[in-house]
């Protein structure tokens, strides 16, 4: 039996129901894939997911790929290669790519509806899977040369990489050490050592093109410190014929010369990449232009956005495992029937298992919504542009939304598989006899890899909301508000409708506190002491945290809106019991998470410098 659970209901009720991507689907630059196409696509790929590719995924985690020091080569598990193969046989992954590409371009909030499913049985398929969807990046930023090599990658399937990190070089890329030098035909020689590459090494494809972040040497005006002054190159395991793709037998000295021993994700190869160790390292500069940081930000932000639909499709299989196991499992007696003799029941019977039940529906629940409503945004871009019109709005709602995706997104799933889906199994969850510590142990990578917690709570701070100029943060604020003051729910989310209104409030305050604490930082300010960015930065994770609670309980309440209409309407059945799920796990989140935000107001209202001030030595 599989042991990956979906939710193929509530994602059907996200993007039909809530979210109305039947408006935007078979139209516009979605034209080939319309609501009815989407929705077979959806019960294809969930089918995929939980038989073909579910199918490995604990044999793969007990019997990682092995790694063969002298020819620095990966021997990757067989039943783990089988379900990849299913995966690219079935070309749903055409669904990334412009037509140009050989694709069916479909919608963002579909391709992460179904990328739940993927992420959910199998993550590293999605990853070892990404090829074309990098190649769509080589191609949108390439020469004529690029272009055929991403045509390549496509229909030969081949690997792909994204090389950033290093050393001394992990959240702080600028500080990479790797160096290019220009050859005279115009390509680039790479040296330096690459650490922690995931898919560098496997032998599922005949070729990987790895996207290598490296500081030119000798060229006027390029190559400076930080992050501005790294290029991107293309370097391939295997040189090729650029033309035709076929390879020409010769390496690259492009090689693997370690592959990590993990906690979890063990079948996704983590490899230290040599470049230019004995052999060049050859490649091209993508797209000709030194504009290496913002190119591969195009490739980040799509892994980050991937990253927290991984750790979301987690925790959701992980509630449905949890609850499926607490329907069966009998332990103890009612709390009402004290009786030495009283019958035994299901622990769905006990208080405290039903709070951690709802608690895990809840946070899945809305944590797929902010997925999908995120998705409908990157839907919003592709329309705007395709139709010549400003996608300037869109853009930066999205970006707003990334981080708490992926950083609210993977913080929570993390958590709270260990503490309730984990925990609702008793010493049972322990055991490698159910997924859920395999669960535990594969999700925490979520908060660490793509920009750790600290980064994804600087980012949205700095550079989403002030850079923005609270362009998203204040259109998302009137969209909550005007929720709160309609009369959603016919009176009955009043009392919800009330704790958001103070939840925004509470955020509204931790956003001003964080502001005046950046004005007080201004050296050019009278009284600015540029220690006060510190009280700024004591706050960024908890905003994370703020944010992404508020935005998901707004979220579960216009889903909650929606059932009590259909509820109303007269739903019967299954439905009836779905929709009153969907009002009781709104009503709790707003009831059990909101009231925190008052608290973490006062924190934030009075953080100071004392932490800062503590010598070290003290700690
Ligand atoms: C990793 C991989 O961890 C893990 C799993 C891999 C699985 C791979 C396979 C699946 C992936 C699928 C992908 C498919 C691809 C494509 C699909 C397409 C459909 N947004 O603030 P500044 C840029 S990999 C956009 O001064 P610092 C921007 O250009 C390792 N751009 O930064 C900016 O210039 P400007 C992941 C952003 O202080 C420039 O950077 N490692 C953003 O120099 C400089 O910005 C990390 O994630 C943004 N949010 O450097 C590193 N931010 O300002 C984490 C920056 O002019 N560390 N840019 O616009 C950071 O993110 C740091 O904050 C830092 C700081 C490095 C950016
Ligand atoms: P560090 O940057 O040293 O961070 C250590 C701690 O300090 C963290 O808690 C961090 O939040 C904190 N910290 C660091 N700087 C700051 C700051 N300025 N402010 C506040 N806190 C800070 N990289 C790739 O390029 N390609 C890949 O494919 C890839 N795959 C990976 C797969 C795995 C399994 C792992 C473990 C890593 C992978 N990485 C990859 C690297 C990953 O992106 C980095 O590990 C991550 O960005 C953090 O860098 P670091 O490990 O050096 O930690």
């Amino acid at each position: 039996m599989s042991h990956y659970k979906s939710n193929l209901r509530d994602v059907e009720f996200n993007l039909f129901e809530l979210f109305d991507r039947d408006s935007v689907m078979g139209s516009g630059p979605f034209a080939e894939v319309d609501g009815e196409t989407a929705r077979s696509i959806l019960v294809e790929v969930e089918r995929l997911a939980r038989e073909d590719l579910a199918a490995s995924f604990t044999d793969a985690d007990r019997h990682p790929p092995v790694y063969d020091p002298d020819a620095k080569t990966v021997a990757m598990n067989p039943e783990f290669a089988k379900s990849y193969q299913a995966w690219m046989d079935s070309e749903w992954w055409r669904l990334q790519l412009p037509e140009e590409l050989g694709g069916q371009p479909a919608p963002s909030s579909l391709i992460w509806s179904l990328g739940e499913f993927v992420l959910g049985a199998n993550p590293p398929v999605w990853m070892y899977g990404a090829g074309p969807a990098f190649a769509r990046i080589v191609w949108e930023n390439g020469t004529d040369r690029d272009k055929k090599i991403a045509e390549h990658i496509i229909e030969r399937r081949w690997g792909t990489t994204m090389v950033l990190t290093e050393p001394d070089a992990g959240s702080d890329v600028g500080a990479g050490r790797t160096k290019a030098f220009q050859n005279e035909d115009g390509t680039w020689r790479i040296e330096g050592v690459k650490r922690f590459i995931t898919s560098a090494e496997h032998d599922m494809s005949e070729n990987i093109m790895h996207l290598v972040l490296a500081r030119p040497v000798g060229i006027e005006g390029v190559g400076g410190p930080g992050t501005k002054g790294l290029s991107l190159f293309l370097v391939p395991k295997y040189h090729f014929d650029l033309e035709t793709g076929e390879l020409t037998g010769e390496r690259n000295g492009a090689y693997v010369t370690n592959v990590e021993k993990k906690m979890g994700i063990k079948v996704s190869t983590t490899c230290e990449v040599t470049f230019g160790d004995g052999a060049p390292a050859t490649g091209w500069l993508l797209g000709e232009v030194h504009d290496g940081i913002n190119q591969m930000f195009r490739v980040i932000e799509n892994a980050r956005m991937m990253v927290g639909a991984k750790a979301i499709a987690t925790l959701s299989t992980g509630y449905l495992n949890a609850l499926e196991y607490a329907k069966e499992r009998v332990q103890g007696a009612d709390l009402t029937n004290p009786a030495k003799t009283a019958p035994r029941v299901t622990i769905t019977h006990h208080p405290d298992v039903r709070r951690s039940l709802l608690t895990q529906k809840a946070f899945a629940e809305g944590l797929r919504s902010l997925m999908i409503y995120a998705g409908t945004w990157q839907d919003e871009i592709a329309i705007k542009k395709a139709a010549g019109e400003d996608a300037s709005l869109a853009e930066s709602v999205n970006d707003f939304l990334l981080p708490i995706v992926k950083g609210y997104g993977s913080e929570r799933s993390w958590v709270l598989l260990g503490t309730e889906s984990l925990q609702t199994f008793g010493g049972s969850g322990f055991l490698q006899d159910y997924p859920v510590e395999q669960y535990v142990r594969d999700a925490k990578i979520d908060t660490l890899y793509e920009g750790t917690t600290a980064i994804q709570g600087q980012d949205l701070f700095f550079r989403k909301i002030v850079r923005d100029k609270g362009t998203a943060l204040g259109f998302l604020n009137n969209e909550i508000e005007a929720f709160i003051k309609s009369e959603a729910g016919n009176g009955r989310l009043k009392v919800e409708r009330e704790l958001l209104a103070k939840g925004l409030d509470d955020a509204q305050a931790i956003v001003g506190a964080m502001f005046n604490d950046l004005m007080a930082a201004n050296p050019a300010e009278e009284t600015g002491d540029a220690r006060n960015v510190y009280k700024v930065a004591l706050n960024t994770t908890r905003l994370v945290y703020v944010l992404g609670d508020l935005v998901v309980s707004w979220l579960l309440l216009r889903g909650a809106e929606v059932a009590l209409a259909k509820l109303d309407a007269g739903a019967t059945g299954t439905d009836k019991s779905f929709y009153e799920g969907k009002v009781a796990a709104a009503s709790f989140f707003a009831k059990s998470v909101l009231p925190t935000l008052s608290a973490e107001r006062q924190i934030a209202e009075n953080v100071d410098l004392s932490v800062m001030e503590l010598d070290e030595s003290a700690f």
